[in-house]
């Protein structure tokens, strides 16, 4: 087993329900979120005992026979249910979207369990979860807000946020089987940033989050007890124009054993048009991106990556990069340029990080899996029984060992897969 990771990062802890001083509470959050990104929270309300219940369901979930799970898969009418292989070999996971979380929970649970107690248990819990996540979301977004001028949160929460929601998403990894040999681990997660406005994360205490630094190193973001993780998303980058940053981030399983992690995304609403408002952007600056529909942005993410499960790591800043291509005008970029951001992509694919890849198969963003086959008449193929069938013939002749199945998991991803729609540049188009 490899040693605990040297360069851990510090983050501040915010206390959700304490008045923040904005000599120093504030000025360090809103430090930690112009360099990083990301930041603690403490006295979130959710008792241990809440999430061992939430683990303890989910694992029933990610116990089942594969072709119990595809019921809620990318090819089922719930779409809900992300097989492995898709995002990396070791990452499964299950959406449960708001606002009504119960009923979305109940679409998978009805499907996944045949005892009603755990059903109706299942639903109960995180209907639970996805109202006290967005409630805190809502308290969050407020603080970061006042992190932007005196009077940003008053004038603008109501106006611009007050119509977000959010949807979970509950993550499962595997144990990567030969994990001792390698130095540094391998991939669970790709390198992504998330399209929300902000995320809250709850990870168990095995670690392996990463956040990649402005000169592109990667950074342990430790498990710290009690505590959630926040990251802002692309969406709240763009419109504090990139006062709060979007970080990549990834995560590295090193250790032979599972993980678990719950993702909460707040996001605007699909017809919001997102853009920093002036007193935001400040006297003297300029505006970092034209302002954009988030559907368009969504929908940028989702057919650029959809398909193409090597892709790593597209951004709000590659959106307003296509939106200069369509429009032939010159955009300047926030967090590090799109150069860099592309210089990036290509570089995580070729130069020896030391991390082992799984090859083709660490493509992820927040939003991009769930809806990995989402119909397209003219484009989806139909996974066929054979396709899942080969895949789990090999991997229970090779033990698990992935690599000596490659030829399955490729016919698997493609199965998956669809075709990418012949590129229309007119949703991309700013106002
Ligand atoms: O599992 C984790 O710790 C991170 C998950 C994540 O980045 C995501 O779901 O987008």
């Amino acid at each position: 087993m490899s040693s605990p990771p040297e360069n851990s990062l510090q983050l501040p802890v915010m206390d959700i329900h304490q008045p923040l001083l904005p000599s120093t509470d504030l000025s360090s959050l809103a430090e930690a979120c112009k360099e990083w990104g990301f930041f603690h929270i403490a006295n979130h309300g959710i008792s241990e005992e809440f999430y061992r219940k939430l683990r303890s369901l989910s694992h029933q979930v990610f116990s089942l026979p594969t072709d119990a799970k595809l019921r809620a898969g990318p090819l089922s009418p719930i779409r809900a249910y992300t097989p492995h292989f898709i995002a990396s070999p070791f990452f499964e996971s299950l959406r449960v979207s708001g606002p009504d979380y119960y009923s979305s929970a109940k679409g998978s649970a009805d499907v996944l369990f045949d005892q009603q107690e755990t059903n109706t248990e299942f639903c109960r819990m995180f209907l639970e979860y996805g109202t006290r996540m967005a409630e805190l979301s809502a308290r969050i977004v407020r603080v970061l807000l006042s992190c932007l001028g005196d009077d940003v949160e008053k004038k603008y929460y109501e106006a611009e946020f007050r119509r977000c929601h959010g949807y979970l998403r509950v993550n499962s990894y595997s144990p990567p089987g030969d994990v001792q040999e390698e130095e540094e681990g391998v991939e669970g997660l790709g390198m992504h940033t998330d399209m929300s406005c902000i995320t809250i994360l709850y990870q168990d205490e095995i670690g392996g989050l990463q956040v990649r630094s402005r000169e592109g190193g990667w950074v342990d973001i430790q498990p710290c007890e009690g505590t959630l993780v926040v990251n802002i998303g692309d969406l709240l980058q763009a419109w504090s124009n990139g006062q709060l940053r979007s970080s990549q981030h990834r995560v590295v399983l090193r250790q032979p054993v599972s993980r678990f992690s719950l993702a909460f995304f707040w996001c605007f609403e699909d017809d919001k048009v997102v853009e920093a408002p002036e007193e935001v952007v400040g006297k003297g600056s300029r505006k970092l991106y034209r302002p954009f529909v988030c559907l368009d942005y969504v929908r940028f993410r989702e057919t650029i990556e959809k398909g193409r499960f090597e892709k790593v790591g597209y951004t709000v800043d590659d959106f307003a990069a296509a939106l200069q291509d369509s429009e032939g005008r010159e955009l300047s970029i926030a967090n590090g340029g799109v150069e860099e951001q592309r210089e990036s992509k290509i570089s995580d694919q070729t130069t020896a990080s030391g991390l082992r890849k799984s090859r083709r198969c660490t493509a992820l963003t927040a939003g991009s899996m769930e809806s990995v086959a989402e119909k397209s008449e003219s484009g989806v193929k139909k996974i066929s029984a054979c396709d899942v069938e080969a895949l789990k013939r090999c991997l229970d002749e090779h033990k698990g060992d992935y690599k000596k199945c490659q030829t399955e998991v490729e016919a698997f991803k493609l199965s998956c897969s669809f075709k990418k729609p012949s590129p229309s540049q007119d949703h991309l188009k700013g106002s």
